[in-house]
């Protein structure tokens, strides 16, 4: 059965067949006539944010609390370009987003017609793929194949830009439509072989370790990996982007890897005979310097994603596949090894790790004069909120206390940005993530200069009933960048201070001139009683302004370009390596 219908008409009801219920979006000339419709539709919902940066965001955000497919909607020209910093984030971090834009007509591509921007070469090195529409009838097509190739193999974003006559053209509708993608077949299965080469290794290692990366919640494989420890008993470590797969309070979790991750987990893959690898990518944040990193390891490299595999380090087990097959083949070949009496003795290496962990557990620098630490302030938050909210973070030093000092027991609870580094991410993405899952409880941990990037999305928030909770660490600077000014240009403070004396703009005014309930905490016997006061508000967002000391630190720290073997977990203070072994 077909309809005729306009093309901007077969767009929202492709919108509707793929199971969308929300749009982020922000209208325009080119991108008018799919609003027409759209204001029709009772499946569909379009949230009218007030920057499309905090399209893609929330769309980004919305994506990773529901596992669904995010979407957001712009005008061309620079509707679009303000979605290409989301864009780059999700590409980065592998988050199934689909991308609608208008375009200029057809007749006029090419012209630098009013608005006209190509954003389809633009986003092009950014996109897992990108479509041009000038045809009304390839609507409906182009959209299915745009979210079957967001939401399948290693998930990304896809652009889908449609020239304004294409949505004002009749076309004949239906559905399904045939999908013409020849070329794109993700491999899910996992080879046999490889997985007996992995198992071979894993017996004989004396020092394995799983290395996961958020491929492994992005496969929903958490529980797999739950099983495959425990039968094996080998170390985990979570990078920022696995926080929460394992769950923290598991003994066999080290922490997170990297530059500011655990001296547990960095001394575990730097000391490490076997990387497992898992849905992970060498990055080097991870890895520090790279030719120094966990030299004596052998590398067991599962991705879904055959392009990831030995780009930075060589593999010597290749695994392309699905990390819960990958993850699921492994626990059922371990045990039968063990069945069959051939089983890992990882005892001498547990001994040298717990050592590492009772030795260097994760601290910080309390203050004499009554001001807030910082970290403090997160030890509090995941004590009173728990580990069943979401949290969703900003880019600094903010971000990495909210990765080490917040709890996290379930897969998928802490959403940040972290290939890109996207300050500006934490508002809209908990936006997002509230609007997928209104039953859940959304924190957002931000920075004061996170804030100011995209707090407009605020009002999107208390106009549409969106009652996140905003946690500003406020401490006065671009800390992460002084940081780094204190640590390595001789505390030559360039353009980080934002000269939070002056309070401009105040954050508990701002809050409130947002519809917003504004709080202030300034000490620490006063942040029990305002995050609760926080969690008893649920009608309207909350904003509490932590002002917290201007001088805390992120620690450890494996300085850029340098080796993880040089990890200081306080300034000046290296773990000693070689006296333990
Ligand atoms: C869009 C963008 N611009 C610049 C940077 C570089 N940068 C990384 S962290 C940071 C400071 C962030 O300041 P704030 O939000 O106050 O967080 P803090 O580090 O103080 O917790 C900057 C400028 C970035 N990551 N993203
Ligand atoms: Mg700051």
């Amino acid at each position: 059965m077909t309809e005729q219908m306009t093309g901007a008409q077969a767009l929202v009801r492709a919108l509707e067949h793929v199971g969308v219920d929300t749009v982020f979006g922000i209208p325009g000339g080119a991108v008018l006539p799919a609003y027409d419709p759209l204001y029709d539709s009772v499946k569909v919902r379009h949230v009218l944010v007030r920057h499309e940066q905090g399209a893609g965001h929330a769309a980004e955000g919305y994506a990773q609390a529901t596992g669904k497919v995010g979407v957001c909607m712009a005008t061309s020209g620079p509707g679009a370009t303000n979605l290409v910093t989301p864009i780059a984030d999700a590409y980065m971090d592998s988050v199934p987003i689909v991308a609608i834009t208008g375009q200029v007509p057809t007749p006029l591509i090419g012209t630098d017609a009013f608005q006209e921007a190509d954003i389809s070469g633009i986003t092009m090195p950014i996109t897992k793929h990108n479509f041009l529409v000038t045809e009304a009838a390839d609507i409906p097509r182009t959209i299915a194949e745009a979210f079957h190739i967001a939401s399948t193999g290693r998930p990304g974003p896809v652009l889908v830009d449609i020239a304004k006559d294409a949505l004002q053209d009749m076309m004949e509708f239906s559905w399904p439509p045939v999908m013409q993608l020849p070329g794109y077949r993700p491999v899910t299965r996992p080879h046999s072989k490889q997985i007996r080469e992995a198992a071979k290794l894993m017996i004989e290692a004396k020092r394995p370790v799983l290395y996961v990366g958020g491929g492994v919640h992005k496969a929903h494989a958490s529980a797999e990996l739950i099983e495959l420890a425990e039968l094996t008993g080998i170390p985990v470590v979570t990078t920022l982007m696995a926080r929460g797969t394992f769950p923290d309070s598991h003994p066999q979790h080290m922490g997170m890897p990297g530059m500011h991750g655990s001296v547990a987990a960095v001394g575990a893959l730097q000391r490490s005979d076997l990387l497992i690898a898992l849905g992970t990518r060498f990055d080097d944040r991870v890895t520090g310097q790279l030719s120094s990193f966990a030299p004596n390891a052998k590398v067991i490299h599962a991705d879904i994603d055959p392009a990831e595999i030995s780009k930075n380090r060589h593999a010597d087990v290749p695994i392309v596949g699905d990390c819960r097959e990958v993850i699921g083949d492994l626990v059922t070949i371990m045990r039968n090894e063990h069945d069959e009496g051939r089983k890992g003795d990882y005892s001498e290496w547990w001994q040298l790790l717990n050592g590492y962990k009772q030795t260097y557990p994760l601290g910080y620098e309390s203050y004499t004069d009554g001001s807030l630490a910082p970290q403090y302030v997160m030890e509090r938050l995941s004590a009173i909120v728990g580990p069943d909210a979401f949290y969703v973070a900003g880019v600094g030093q903010h971000q990495m206390w909210a990765a080490q000092f917040i709890g996290y027991e379930n897969p998928g609870s802490f959403i940040n940005s972290g290939g890109a580094g996207t300050m500006g991410f934490a508002v809209p993405a908990a936006m997002g993530a509230k609007m997928g899952r209104p039953d859940a409880t959304v924190w957002a941990v931000d920075g004061d200069g996170c804030f100011q990037m995209t707090n407009q999305e605020l009002a999107t928030c208390a106009i549409e009933g969106v009652p996140v909770k905003i946690a500003v660490i406020n401490n006065g600077n671009l800390g992460m960048v002084r940081q780094w000014q204190t640590l390595f240009y001789d505390e030559r403070y360039s353009n980080t201070d934002l000269q939070r004396v002056k309070r401009i703009p105040d954050f508990v005014k701002l809050a409130e001139a947002y519809g917003c309930v504004g709080l202030r905490c300034e000490r620490p016997e006063d942040v029990d009683a305002t995050i609760r006061k926080a969690m008893e508000i649920n009608d309207v967002p909350v904003v509490v302004d932590f002002v917290v000391h201007q001088d805390a630190m992120v620690w450890p720290m494996v300085a850029a370009g340098t080796s993880n073997d040089d990890i200081k977990y306080a300034r000046d203070m290296a773990p000693k390596w070689e006296n333990e072994e």
